[in-house]
C-alpha cells in the first residue's frame, strides 16, 4: 500500500532508528513513524515478501511502496536525496569517515535503556574520551568551522550533532544539568557543530514535532524496553 508520506517502522522510541530520523529531517523528507506495539504486528510484517529484508526494523517504506532496511542505508538514502554528502567523491569519503567513527562511538547510547544508568554513563564517558578528540581533530583539519567536512552542511555534522545531543541528554538525565557541560567542555568544535545543527529550521521543527521521542531514561526507558521485548517476544 502506498501513501504520500515515507514511513519509518520501528518501536515506540529512539534506538537504532534515531539517526535515520535526524537524517530524514535534515534532508527535508517528510515522514511519519509507524511504531510497533505487538509481536503479531512484527510477525505480520515479516511475512510480507519484500518488506523486511533482514527480518529486522528499522525499515523505511517509501511513498511508492518500496521498502529499505538497515538504519545506515536509510541514513545514506536520505543523505543522497538531501544532497548532504558533500561535493565530490573525496568529500563523500570524508563524510563516511566521520559517520563510521560516530557508529563506533554510539554503542552506549543504543544500550542506555537496557543498562543501569550509571554504568551506561560510565561507558558513554569512556566513549567520549576515546572518540571526541578524534572528531575535534577532524573538524580542525577540515578548517571550515563549524563543518566537519567541506564548507557546507553534511550528514557528518547532522549525526555528530545527534551524538552530542544524546550524550548531553544521557548525562543530564543521570547526573543533572552540569554533567553534560563538564564532560563535553573540552570539545568546543563538536559543541559548535551541535549548536549550528540545532539552529537549522528543519531540525528545530523536527525536535518540536510528532517525530521526536524523549531520551530513554527513567520511565521512558523502562516503557521502551518493555515495548521492544513485547514486540520481539
Ligand atoms: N544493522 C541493523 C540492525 C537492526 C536490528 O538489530 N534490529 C533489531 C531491533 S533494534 C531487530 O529488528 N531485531 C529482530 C531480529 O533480529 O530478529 C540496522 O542498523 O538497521
Amino acid at each position: 500500500m502506498s501513501s504520500d508520506l515515507a514511513k519509518l517502522y520501528y518501536f515506540h522510541g529512539r534506538g537504532r532508528v534515531q539517526q535515520s530520523r535526524w537524517a530524514m529531517a535534515a534532508a527535508k523528507i517528510p515522514f511519519t513513524n509507524v511504531c510497533l506495539s505487538t509481536s503479531a504486528e512484527f510477525a505480520q510484517l515479516c511475512e510480507v515478501p519484500g518488506k523486511l529484508s533482514y527480518g529486522q526494523v528499522p525499515m523505511l517504506e517509501l511513498p511508492d511502496g518500496q521498502c529499505l532496511s538497515q538504519s545506515m542505508a536509510i541514513v545514506r538514502h536520505a543523505t543522497r536525496v538531501g544532497e548532504l554528502y558533500g561535493t565530490g567523491h573525496e568529500e563523500a569519503a570524508r563524510v563516511d569517515e566521520v559517520l563510521e567513527g560516530i557508529q563506533d562511538a554510539r554503542g552506549p547510547i543504543i544500550s542506555f535503556p537496557f543498562m543501569n544508568a550509571q554504568e551506561a554513563c560510565s561507558r558513554l564517558h569512556g566513549s567520549v574520551q576515546r572518540f571526541f578528540p578524534c572528531f575535534e581533530a577532524l573538524i580542525e583539519r577540515n578548517a571550515s568551522p563549524p563543518y566537519a567536512v567541506g564548507t557546507a552542511l553534511t550528514i557528518a555534522d547532522v549525526l555528530l550533532a545527534e551524538l552530542v545531543h544524546s550524550t548531553l541528554e544521557a548525562l543530564t538525565a543521570t547526573f543533572g544539568d552540569e554533567a553534560g557541560s563538564q564532560v563535553l567542555g573540552p570539545f568546543p568544535k563538536c559543541r559548535a557543530v551541535h549548536a549550528h545543527v540545532l539552529a537549522l529550521p528543519e531540525i528545530t521543527q523536527f525536535m518540536n514535532g510528532p517525530n521526536w521521542f524523549a531520551f530513554p531514561a527513567g520511565q521512558v526507558g523502562k516503557d521502551y524496553v518493555r515495548n521492544v521485548q513485547t514486540v520481539l517476544n
